[in-house]
């Protein structure tokens, strides 16, 4: 890393744009083509001047300076504060590219932070992360990894790993010794266990995770009419699918993503059930059965009182998730009139919107009751290359796991120790990390990060 790199972190077409130039040549690049030599200038300090082109002024800025090791990449680094006309912008880049700059990589600065220890690479990844969050949880997901709240478990997994690799070396060593006593198997089982359970925690938190990112799966279905694409528009305050008297209106699918609470949902509009002889309907309905198997939460909609089949039919098809069941049309029914259900649930007008509010309510809480929200310690994997190293790990201890209670001898254990310790090292980059991967992990950057 002996070259100095510059791009644009920010995006065209704010008032203001920023370039920033990392690697040890930074101040003197600058000082190439600011009106002030700052090449000696104290580090974190902020400096007003002219970007000029030789006797060509360019544009009036506020250059911030940074001194390794106390900068984002841990270089030297500069970053210059332009005004944020794409002219501007593309100019004073071309002038640090011709005093010695070079166009940096996507993700490289980060990069860079990484390879001079600043931070790790699950923190690097979380980097892209907290940029590419849209709401509360993926934010508080991607804070908490930043911060090292992922990176502390995976030290504390290495530790315990590290203790149970000793004990058994221990045992190893003494092994001609048959007077002595160590380790209590038992014990060294009880301590593998514990580690497995945690890696396994981490590995199921992915679905979750996976949930969270892409908006939790909420499938909203029932019989043809019932007004499933009425309550689809009105969740979303949106004109979004064809609403009409006439059964089988909504054939394929329908998804849209809307925040509740903080926490992104995916609602998912579906074919009404029904017996058809209608081929293009059939295969919709086909699709409902796939979206509420893919599910976590199904929305059964009503507009009249089910019958026990029907509840038989609704019980089987959405076996294992989280069911709200609504009686729309609420606007329809004289309520001193109607029966109650055996069902319990509550009375919405998918037209009207009464109920509505509650219900958004409702579906929080029934996220919040199957773990699917998010607090700001969390450690959530949301990672998929996390998400198969752990995977990996929990393969080899459960082969430990085994091997003890097999009573195989240390030196037939001490490998897959050695393969987990080192699959979870992959995670934060603390092995040496293969420069193909790294390259993909960085790649999906954005330049100037
Ligand atoms: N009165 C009243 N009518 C409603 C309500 N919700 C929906 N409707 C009407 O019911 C009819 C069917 O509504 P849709 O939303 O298309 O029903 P759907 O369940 O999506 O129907 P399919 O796509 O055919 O399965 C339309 O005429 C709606 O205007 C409601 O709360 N009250
Ligand atoms: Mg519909």
């Amino acid at each position: 890393m002996t070259d100095t790199i510059c791009a644009l972190a920010t995006a065209p077409g704010g008032a203001i744009g920023i370039i920033r130039i990392s690697g040890p040549q930074a101040l003197e690049i600058l000082s190439h083509v600011f009106t002030k030599d700052v090449s000696q200038a104290q580090p974190n300090t902020i400096h007003y001047g002219h970007i000029k082109d030789r006797a060509e002024m360019i544009d009036e800025v506020m250059v911030s300076l940074f001194r390794a090791p106390h900068s984002y990449t841990g270089e030297d680094s500069v970053e210059i504060s332009c005004h944020g006309s794409r002219y501007i912008l593309n100019k004073v880049l071309a002038l640090l590219i011709e005093n010695g700059c070079r166009q940096a990589n996507p993700g490289e600065f980060t990069q860079r932070a990484f390879l001079n220890g600043k931070i790790d690479l699950s923190q690097a990844e979380a980097v892209a992360d907290l940029i590419a969050s849209t709401n509360r949880a993926t934010h508080q997901i991607a804070m908490s990894q930043l911060r090292g709240n992922f990176s502390s478990q995976l030290a504390q997994l290495r530790e315990q790993l590290l203790k149970l690799t000793s004990l058994l070396e221990l045992e190893l060593d003494f092994s001609d010794h048959e007077d002595l006593e160590f380790a209590d198997r038992s014990e060294l089982l009880e301590l593998t266990k514990t580690i497995d359970n945690h890696i396994t925690r981490l590995a199921h938190s992915f679905e979750t995770g996976q949930a969270l990112k892409q908006g939790i799966p909420v499938a909203i279905v029932g019989k043809t009419n019932v007004g499933k694409s009425t309550l689809l528009n009105a969740l979303l305050k949106d004109d979004r699918a064809i609403v009409s008297d006439i059964h089988g209106t909504t054939r394929d699918t329908i998804e849209e993503t809307m925040d509740i609470n903080g926490i992104q949902f995916r609602f998912i509009d579906t074919a009404g059930l029904r017996k058809t002889d209608d081929e293009v309907e059939q295969i919709g309905i086909e699709r409902t059965i796939q979206k509420i198997k893919q599910a976590r939460i199904v929305i059964w909609l009503l507009d009249q009182r089910p019958t026990w089949s029907e509840i038989d039919e609704m019980h089987e098809l959405s076996k294992g998730k989280k069911c709200i069941y609504i009686h729309n049309k609420a606007d329809l029914i004289d309520i001193h009139k109607f029966n109650p259900y055996i069902l319990p649930l509550s009375m919405i007008s998918a037209k009207t919107g009464k109920g509505i509010s509650n219900l958004k309510k409702r579906i929080f809480e029934e996220a919040e009751r199957v773990g699917l929200t998010s607090n700001a310690n969390d450690v959530i994997v949301t990672n998929a290359r996390h998400y198969d190293a752990l995977t990996r790990a929990h393969d080899h201890i459960q082969r430990v796991i085994d091997g003890l209670q097999m009573q195989l001898s240390g030196d037939l254990l001490s490998e897959d120790l050695r393969q987990a310790l080192d699959t979870l090292a992959e995670i934060t980059g603390g092995q040496i990390t293969p420069n193909e991967v790294l390259g993909n992990i960085f790649k999906n950057f954005c330049v100037g990060k």
